[in-house]
């Protein structure tokens, strides 16, 4: 090999990595838990050459109600199965789904480009780091299998051919935004607790968007036995908290923030230990605006608010607060 095409073979390998679309893939790589997700995967080529005839598609967990897009002049089918565990999603609890999406009966040319689509959401208890959908891609001839994952720890660099992949934000979610008639919650968002610990904080950001009053009186959540309102006074340097049995008044257009070592919710009797990355409701209940229900996302121990560039705040044990057992 000449000099030059020795050059000419670096540039191709330094180009590699940008040729479009090598292997099917999602066009959105990244969501939220608890959001909302339209997934387009992005067929680039056929088999060798040949054009690919149909495509399937495996639902991983926490990818829940799932409906396919239909595509003209291919055949859809869909396998329906049991979720890992039941998800709550607009009210209405769902146990199993669409888990596989196959379009078959097309031929779509080794030289031409298409999408194939499907909507649903991740469910708010799915853990941050990536989900998998493998794909199976048949031609006239042949056939590549997009299903290889990565083992734990490992990345999909030098997969040949790796399964679409979906990476899942926890912090995002908490940025969402709920809204509810008059009230805006934002960032709602809670700390990991250590093993033993039955007691957990939530943080949040409250806007009262409407013309009237309105206030915060109670609220439940799936992670506890019961959710109390708790400000937290310092009193000759002791750091208090008390329940506020009034709740939080909400002036129309008042933010209200609650944050570590201010107002906070506090979940008592946790039914299992808060873990980073996972996620929980809770439903707030607004004297006017009525009943809402937020996604809280787990922050690291001793972490800020997600997204909030302020340091964090010193951690308080809410184990040695009284009544907090
Ligand atoms: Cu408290």
């Amino acid at each position: 090999m000449s000099i030059s095409l020795k050059a000419a073979a670096a540039a191709l390998i330094l180009l590699a990595p940008q040729v479009a679309f090598a292997h099917v893939t999602l066009e959105k790589p990244e969501t939220a838990a608890g959001a909302s997700y339209k997934g387009v995967l992005r067929v680039g080529h056929g088999c060798d050459g040949s054009p690919t005839t149909s495509l399937t598609v495996e639902i991983p967990d926490h990818v829940v109600a799932v409906k396919p897009m239909p595509k003209a002049g291919w055949k859809l089918s869909t396998v329906e199965g049991a979720y890992v565990s039941p998800v709550t999603l607009h009210g209405r609890k769902l146990e199993a789904g669409v888990r596989r999406i196959t379009w078959s009966g097309g031929a779509l040319k080794d030289a031409e480009y298409d999408e194939f689509v499907f909507a649903g959401a991740v469910s708010g208890d799915a853990p941050a780091g990536t989900l998998w959908f493998p794909v199976v891609q048949v031609c006239e001839k042949g056939e590549n299998r997009w299903t290889e994952i990565p083992a734990a720890g490992q990345t999909a660099r030098g997969l040949k051919s790796p399964a679409a992949a979906l990476r899942i934000t926890a912090s995002a979610a908490a940025a969402q935004t709920v809204p509810s008639g008059s009230i805006r919650v934002e960032q709602a968002w809670s700390r990991a607790t250590p093993g033993g610990s039955r007691v957990g904080a939530g943080y949040l950001r409250i806007t009262n968007t409407g013309s009237t009053p309105d206030r915060l009186v109670a609220g439940t959540t799936d992670a506890s036995e019961r959710l109390e309102i708790h400000d937290m006074t310092v009193t000759d340097g002791v750091m208090k908290m008390r329940p506020l049995a009034e709740g939080i008044a909400l002036a129309p257009g008042q933010t209200v923030e609650l944050r570590p070592g201010g107002m906070h919710l506090m979940f008592m009797g946790l039914k299992k230990p808060l873990a980073t990355g996972a996620g929980f409701t809770a439903t707030l209940e607004f004297e006017k605006a009525g009943k809402m229900t937020v996604p809280f996302v787990i922050q690291p121990i001793g972490a800020g608010a997600p997204g909030s560039s302020r340091p964090a705040e010193p951690e308080m044990d809410h184990s040695q607060h009284h009544g907090h057992k």
